[in-house]
C-alpha cells in the first residue's frame, strides 16, 4: 500500500498533530480549511492546502463532497479525520474507502455500531464487558420500563440511543415518574438526533469517568495503553485529563487492560480507540465506546513513549502493531489541561486577536497548539485552542511541573482558561486525587 499523501479533515492542535506524525514518517500532507481559517497555523505548514468552504463547519469541515474533492485534486492516498467533525461518521469512512482513498480510522462498521449505543452496549456486552445493570437494549414500552427499573433499583437513568456526550439523558428516582420521563428523554432525542430509541441504566450516584486507550490491526490483534481518568468535566466538556488514573492500580490495569483488548482483537477492531467506563466502588461499568483518537490521546503517549497518530497511520496502511503487549510499560505520570479562549468565571468564549503567545517549555512539557501572535481566534468553532501536557516521575512531581509550566505560558489579547487550571492545581482534594464526575461542578460553584 504505503500512504505517500495525507488528508487532515480537520484544523487546529489537531490538524496539527497529525501534520507532525506525518511528515515524521516522510508523508505529505493535505490541509484542508474554511475561508475563516485560511491563516491558521496547519494551513500554512502543510504541504498543500485547499480551501473548501465558508466558516459554518456543515459548509466546510463536515462538507463530504467538498473533501472528496480535495483528496482527489492534490493527490491524497489517504485521510485523517482527528476528532469530532467527520471522525465518527461510518458513511464518510465508506465514501473515502469507495473512491480508493485509505481511510485513517476504524472499520465503517465499528464506527455505526458504537454510534449507536444500545448496539455498543450489546456488542460490549457479547464480548465481555462489564456493564451498568439496565435495559438489555431500547425500550418504549411504560410497563416494560417500570419492570427494568424495578428489578435494577431507583434511580434509574434514560439516555437516548443516539446520544452520548450527555446528551438526551434524564435521571428518574421514582416509577410515578417514569413515564414522564422517558416521554420527554424520547422528544428530547428525536429533536437532536432524529431518533427517539431510548434505553434505561441503573444511575450510579458518584463515579468517576474511567477509559481505556486500545488499539487494534483489523486483524484480530490489539493492545491496551492503559486507563485516562477524565473525570474532571464541567457540562460534558472535559478540562483536564491524568494517566494514570489515581485510583488504578497496576493489578487492576492489567486486569481491564485484558479484558478490553481481548474484546478488541475478537471485534477485529482496527486502529485507536477508547472504552468509556464509570467506576465506582471498585468496579468498572461500559458506558460507550468511542471509534477516534481522543483530545487527550497526549498523556497516553506520554506515560508509554509511544505517538498513537503514527500507530494509526501504520495500522491503516495494514502494517502491524509496532509493539506487544508486554513491550509496554506504563511509566510515570501526565496531566493536560484543555486551554480555552474563554472567560475563566463565566465561561463565555473569547475569540480575537492574539496579540502575544508564549509557549512554556523545559522538560517533559509539551505544548499542543495552532496560536502564534497575530493569529485572530475564529469564532465559529471550539474554544480550545491549546493543550498543555506535562509529565512527572510521579503524580505529585507532575503537577509542580505543570504548575511551573501554568505560570510561564503567556497568551495576551484574548480570555483563557490558565487561571481557572492554576487554581484548580492548588486545590488539595484535586492534589489528593480524590475526586468523582461531581467534583469539578461543586468546586466551580463554592469558588
Ligand atoms: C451515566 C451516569 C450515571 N449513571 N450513566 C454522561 C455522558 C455520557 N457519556 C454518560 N454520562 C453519564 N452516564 C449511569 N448509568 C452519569 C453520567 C455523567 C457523566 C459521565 C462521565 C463524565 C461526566 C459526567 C457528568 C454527568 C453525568
Amino acid at each position: 500500500m504505503a500512504i505517500n499523501r495525507i488528508l487532515i479533515a480537520n484544523r487546529g492542535e489537531i490538524a496539527l498533530r497529525i501534520h507532525r506524525a506525518a511528515r515524521e514518517m516522510g508523508i505529505e500532507t493535505v490541509a484542508v480549511h474554511s475561508t475563516a481559517d485560511a491563516d491558521a497555523m496547519h494551513v500554512r505548514l502543510a504541504d498543500h492546502a485547499v480551501c473548501i468552504g465558508p466558516p459554518a463547519a456543515k459548509d466546510s469541515y463536515l462538507n463530504v463532497a467538498a473533501i472528496i474533492s480535495a483528496a482527489e485534486i492534490t493527490g491524497a492516498d489517504a485521510i485523517h479525520p482527528g476528532y469530532g467533525f467527520l471522525s465518527e461518521n461510518a458513511r464518510f469512512a465508506e465514501i473515502v474507502e469507495a473512491h480508493g482513498i485509505t481511510w485513517i480510522g476504524p472499520k465503517p462498521e465499528h464506527i455505526r455500531t458504537m454510534g449507536d449505543k444500545v448496539e455498543a452496549k450489546k456488542t460490549a456486552g457479547a464480548l465481555g464487558l462489564p456493564l451498568v445493570p439496565g435495559s438489555d437494549g431500547a425500550v418504549s414500552d411504560f410497563d416494560e420500563a417500570r419492570a427494568i427499573a424495578e428489578k435494577i433499583g431507583y434511580p434509574v437513568i434514560i439516555k437516548a440511543a443516539s446520544g452520548g456526550g450527555g446528551r438526551g439523558m434524564k435521571v428518574c428516582n421514582a416509577p410515578e415518574e417514569l413515564e414522564t420521563l422517558m416521554q420527554q428523554a424520547g422528544s428530547e432525542a428525536k429533536a437532536a438526533f432524529g431518533d427517539a430509541t431510548v434505553y434505561i441504566e441503573k444511575y450510579l450516584g458518584n463515579p468517576r469517568h474511567i477509559e481505556f486507550q486500545i488499539f487494534g490491526d483489523g486483524k484480530g490483534n490489539a493492545i491496551h495503553l492503559g486507563e485516562r481518568d477524565c473525570s474532571l468535566q464541567r457540562r460534558h466538556q472535559k478540562v483536564l485529563e491524568e494517566a494514570p488514573s489515581p485510583v488504578i492500580t497496576a493489578q487492576e490495569r492489567a486486569r481491564m487492560g485484558g479484558i478490553v483488548s481481548k474484546a478488541m482483537a475478537d471485534m477485529g477492531y482496527r486502529g485507536a480507540g477508547t472504552i468509556e467506563f464509570l467506576w465506582e466502588n471498585g468496579e468498572f461499568y461500559f458506558i460507550e465506546m468511542n471509534t477516534r483518537l481522543q483530545v487527550e490521546h497526549p498523556v497516553t503517549e506520554a506515560i508509554t513513549g509511544m505517538d498513537l497518530v503514527r500507530e494509526q497511520i501504520r495500522v491503516a496502511d495494514g502494517q502491524p502493531l509496532s509493539v506487544r503487549q508486554e513491550d509496554i510499560e506504563f511509566r510515570g505520570h501526565a496531566i493536560e489541561c484543555r486551554i480555552n479562549a474563554e472567560d475563566p468565571f463565566t465561561f463565555a468564549p473569547s475569540p480575537g486577536l492574539v496579540e502575544s503567545f508564549h509557549a512554556p517549555g523545559g522538560l517533559h512539557v509539551r505544548v499542543d497548539s495552532g496560536l502564534y501572535a497575530g493569529y485572530k481566534i475564529p469564532p465559529y468553532y471550539d474554544s480550545m485552542v491549546a493543550k498543555l501536557i506535562v509529565y512527572g516521575r510521579t503524580r505529585q512531581g507532575c503537577i509542580m511541573r505543570l504548575k511551573r509550566a501554568l505560570e510561564e505560558m503567556a497568551i495576551g489579547g484574548v480570555k483563557t482558561s490558565i487561571p481557572l487550571h492554576q487554581a484548580l492545581l492548588k486545590d488539595e482534594e484535586f492534589q489528593s486525587g480524590d475526586y468523582t464526575i461531581k467534583w469539578l461542578e461543586e468546586w466551580l460553584a463554592k469558588r
